[in-house]
């Protein structure tokens, strides 16, 4: 009992001493530190509970008391469930799921209204609704470098589309279906100022998805990277003006986009160098085996900057609408390379300063360090033998700057403020601690600490981790497998986010947070105060998708059906507690048009509507209009209601639609 007490004063000693940002988040200075004795009470709790010393400091360092926000927001990949996940660092609570590139009802999108129609339809793929999806990697959009909470992208690799969220509303506004591929992986990454946005395929097919058979592989089988043009000021990727480059069918997994000294360039790692087709069936080595025979795969480095000079001087073929850059006038434009990197990588991760790639190889104990400064020195002198494809392989010995022994199964990488670098050991199950060299230290390459978790780690993220100027301070580790952490919730077991506290010597892994949705693969973490949201929309009667006042607002006043023929079209409002107009009557047949302007300036004051029948599920926030329109090919007597409990008398929230035979 006695260590509990020591224990809980000193590490709120310790935390009111380095001025730490909880104990200023928290409402008022513990009296047990001034008066040196603590609160029986909470010596109570937490000998009642059974709380280890760790346990203590590690509860102080997450909880945010109730009406206190966050320090840093995370944005996850939502995996399989197609969405973007939002979650406050330290307290791991989840503030929002996204929905991107699949319906969610809740959010109204999906369900009838013409603002996420529009987006979704951007995501056809070949003209016909895919409503599955699998997110990776988020990237927030960058200015010089660092995060600038404007917008967030996100990859739906079974699909090969990219999405744009903006982050005054935290919706998604764009979706884009590449063209010509069909899967993508190393997506989303953005230049240094968000001027493009990077989408590269993991597994290759013939350009345009045609049919080629296994046997064409080499010949007719492609890799693409994609760059997006972003414009800013539309917040939308401007296909125009995007282009991609043709690359071997190596199947190109994570990029990363340089920066500062390496600006300009990308690395994606690769592997299936082997061109490997599969068809154990037929007596081939199966996928696994054959992808991993040799001892080398190829970093593709790409000068995205020259790339992006070719496509202006219209050194271009065009494919399906798409500016591609040849394999060949990228060999002769000094666009690509390639440098061998071990065997079966996966991550390849830029260092805060741009001078060095660190690639994570999954079958090889160790990371591998490429120098920007190196690369560039080996294309000066030509220190390069062609490959099959007659693209360059650089001399390994001449780009690689070091290679650090970590452990078994590294993956991917982030880095802190003080020249360190975090890499997630999957076979492990542990993140490794590691110093890099100059000019962060002067001796460096070097593994300071191993920590373990629970269980099978994937990505990992610190805070502003993918900047020029990462804040260290905290580090999630994403974990694929939980296992034993939680309560048992059927054979289907959620993920699990482990927060980390990275300012300390040693690490200490302070949190587990169950993550019942997708999976998260990436995620990334900003300063929260970088984003400025809206409380409601800026204007009554505002249209989210083109961030503009929309031509069908409706003031109080003004509502009405309009009738033409066939034609019905309805100006509505919504405001507590209630629908104007409240019956619809229309006949069989009619074609319905709805507008519904929530006329709230309130904050927290949304409206929602289903019809049922009808799958029509909108939400309406303060000051937005929603618009849906439809063929009453029902009838009968349809009872539609607001579905967010806005109001003492939100269930009186309601209409009839009355469809007449
Ligand atoms: Cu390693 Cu898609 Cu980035 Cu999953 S990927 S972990
Ligand atoms: Cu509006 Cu309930």
């Amino acid at each position: 009992m006695k260590w509990h007490k020591l224990v809980l004063i000193s590490v709120i000693g310790v935390l009111v001493l380095t001025g730490c940002d909880l104990t200023r988040t928290q409402q008022e200075e513990p009296q047990a530190v001034e008066g040196g004795a603590l609160p029986q009470a909470a010596m109570d709790i937490a000998e009642e509970r059974g709380l280890s010393p760790a346990d203590i400091s590690a509860a102080l360092k997450t909880y945010i008391p109730s009406g206190q926000h966050d320090e840093y927001l995370m944005f996850l990949s939502g995996g399989h469930s197609g969405q973007l996940i939002v979650a406050g660092v330290p307290s791991m609570r989840i503030l929002k799921n996204i929905a991107v590139f699949v319906p969610e009802s809740w959010q109204g999108y999906g369900f009838g209204s013409w603002d996420s129609r529009e987006v979704l339809e951007g995501g056809l793929v070949d003209g016909k609704e895919n409503l599955m999806a699998d997110t990776h990697h988020p990237a927030l959009s960058e200015t010089n470098g660092d995060y600038d909470g404007q917008y967030v992208f996100i990859n739906d690799k079974a699909n090969a589309r990219v999405a744009v969220i903006d982050l005054r509303d935290f919706e998604t506004k764009q979706i884009v279906k590449n063209p010509n591929v069909l899967s993508n992986h190393g997506a989303t990454f953005v230049t240094p100022n968000t001027d493009y946005v990077i989408e590269t395929t993991q597994y290759s097919t013939p350009l345009g998805w045609e049919y080629a058979p296994l046997d064409e592989y080499e010949e007719k089988y492609r890799g693409l990277i994609t760059l997006w043009k972003f414009d800013r000021e539309k917040g939308r990727l401007i296909q125009d003006e995007s282009f991609s480059i043709e690359l071997p069918p190596y199947w190109q997994d994570l990029c990363d986009a340089g920066k500062l000294v390496s600006d300009g360039w990308v690395f994606c790692g690769s592997f299936n160098t082997e061109m490997a087709t599969g068809g154990v069936e037929n007596g081939n080595p199966p996928f696994e085996a054959g992808v991993s025979q040799r001892d080398m795969d190829y970093l593709h480095i790409v000068n995205w900057e020259k790339a992006k000079e070719v496509f202006e001087a219209g050194k271009t073929e065009t494919l399906n609408d798409m500016a591609v850059i040849s394999m060949d006038t990228a060999v002769e434009e000094g666009i690509l390379y390639l440098a061998p990197e071990p065997k079966s990588p996966h991550g390849a991760d830029v260092t805060p300063g741009g001078e060095y790639v660190v690639v994570a190889g999954k079958l090889d104990p160790h990371v591998t360090i490429y120098s920007m400064e190196k690369i560039e020195q080996a294309i000066a002198d030509e220190n390069w033998e062609p490959d099959p494809f007659g693209i360059p392989v650089l001399d390994f010995d001449a780009v690689v700057e070091a290679q650090v022994e970590l452990g078994l199964g590294p993956l991917h990488t982030q880095f802190d403020n003080d020249g360190h670098a975090y890499t997630s050991l999957f076979l492990d199950t542990a993140v490794a601690k590691w110093k890099l060299g100059p000019p962060y230290h002067d001796e460096g390459w070097e593994l300071v600490e191993t920590l373990p978790v629970q269980y099978n780690v994937g990505h990992l993220v610190s805070a502003e981790g993918d900047t020029v100027d990462p804040d260290g301070k905290w580090l999630v580790s994403l974990n694929k497998w939980s296992v034993d952490r939680f309560t048992g919730v059927g054979p289907l077991l959620p993920q699990n986010e482990q927060l980390i506290d990275i300012s300390t010597n040693p690490m200490q892994l302070l949190y587990d947070m169950a993550m019942g949705v997708g999976e998260p693969h990436y995620a990334q973490m900003i300063k929260a105060d970088k984003i400025d949201a809206w409380e409601v929309y800026p204007e009554v009667g505002w249209d989210p998708l083109n961030q503009t006042k929309s031509p069908y607002a409706t003031a109080p006043g003004e509502e009405r059906i309009e009738r033409n023929g066939s034609e019905v079209e309805i100006f509505m409002t919504a405001v507590r507690s209630h629908f104007t107009p409240e019956i619809i009557e229309v006949k069989k047949g009619d074609h319905v048009t709805w507008h519904i302007t929530n006329i709230e300036t309130a904050v927290d004051a949304t409206h929602g509507l289903q019809i049922p029948a009808y799958n029509v599920s909108l939400s309406m926030e303060p000051g937005e209009v929603s618009s849906i329109d439809f063929v009453a090919d029902r009838d009968g007597t349809f009872a539609w209601y607001c579905t967010e409990f806005c109001s003492a008398l939100h269930l009186e929230m309601m209409g009839y639609l009355l469809v007449e035979e």
